[in-house]
């Protein structure tokens, strides 16, 4: 078995038990004010632990211990039905007008594939809209905003109970938590990846399988791993909070790099995407986008501290 396929394993084995689904649509108020229904972000609870991040397979995913230290509640890729929800806006139609140009214009439509519909994943949004997304997400429920937001300045205050991007190492516990073993050989009947389907839009390359879905997919359209959480290995790739650093040699606890949101190095994306070939989408792989990449392959999920 290679080695990065034992680290998956490893890191399955070791999650066992670490996720559990939250009662879908419920979340419970910061400020301990009785529960209220949520239909729009149900919330899956992924319990604190530690773990091998990074799959050893390169420098860039060099393995090192990491501990998350704190439970936090993790949702589903955002839906542009979400994000019109609570911003009013629809983000995909009306950016692609005002960015035309920029991700080839395509944050629409390409080669005839819709990009636009309410139960697919925002795209086209940049990591500086999608902490203001959370922010106003957190508004929307009454919750302490996570993001101090001063012109391009982000500061993420730590305790409070509002919405978030997740970490990178919160990413990869929970997708490692979350995967359906060896992700590598299942990535593309059981994840949106670049299939055949796609190939036969874009000539991408030909995949040896066809998850139905050239384009985006709609949210939770595969079926689901450990405790609910879906498209981690597909989809969209999703923004993170981290700014984009080579990992630490030694064991750290909670690691969250920061710097400018416009920084050269950007921040970090994680996860596969419609675009991804499914040898690709393995959950310890890396990406990076400056603060104002605007992609068709790219979204976002959010979290939230756990109360206890
Ligand atoms: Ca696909
Ligand atoms: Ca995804």
């Amino acid at each position: 078995m290679p080695h990065r396929a034992l680290l998956a394993l490893g890191g399955a084995l070791a999650l066992a038990g670490a996720l559990a689904a939250c009662p879908t649509g419920h979340v419970r108020r910061e400020n301990g004010a009785a529960a209220r229904q949520i239909d729009l972000y149900p919330l899956t609870r992924v319990a604190a632990g530690s773990f091998a991040m990074g799959s050893g397979a390169s420098r860039d995913e060099a393995t090192h211990p990491v501990r998350v230290t704190r439970a936090f509640l993790m949702g589903q890729e955002v839906t542009q039905g979400l994000w019109r929800e609570v911003t009013g806006e629809r983000p995909v139609a009306t950016r692609a007008q005002r960015i035309a140009g920029r991700d080839g214009g395509r944050c629409a439509e390409d080669q005839g594939v819709s990009f636009v519909g309410d139960d697919l994943p925002v795209v086209c949004v940049d990591w500086l809209e999608a902490v203001a997304f959370a922010n106003a997400m957190s508004a929307r429920e009454g919750l302490a905003p996570a993001y101090v937001i001063d012109g391009t300045e982000v500061r993420w205050r730590r305790d409070a109970g509002g919405y978030r991007l997740p970490t990178e190492a919160e990413w990869e516990w929970a997708a490692r938590g979350a995967a359906r073993g060896d992700v590598e050989a299942t990535a593309c009947p059981t994840a949106n990846v670049a299939d055949a389907s796609a190939d036969r839009v874009w000539a991408w390359g030909a995949e040896p399988c066809d998850d139905g879905y050239p384009g985006l997919a709609p949210v939770g359209a595969f079926a689901v791993g450990a405790g609910g959480l879906a498209d981690l290995d597909g989809n969209v790739a999703e923004w993170c909070w981290d700014a984009y650093e080579p990992y630490p040699e030694g064991a750290v606890s909670d690691p969250a790099p920061e710097g400018p949101s416009d920084r050269p190095s950007g921040h970090v994306t994680r996860g596969a995407s419609f675009r991804t070939r499914p040898a690709e989408a393995r959950p310890w792989v890396r990406g990076f986008g400056m603060g104002n990449l605007v992609s068709h392959a790219v979204g976002l999920r959010l979290v939230r501290n756990a109360a206890d």
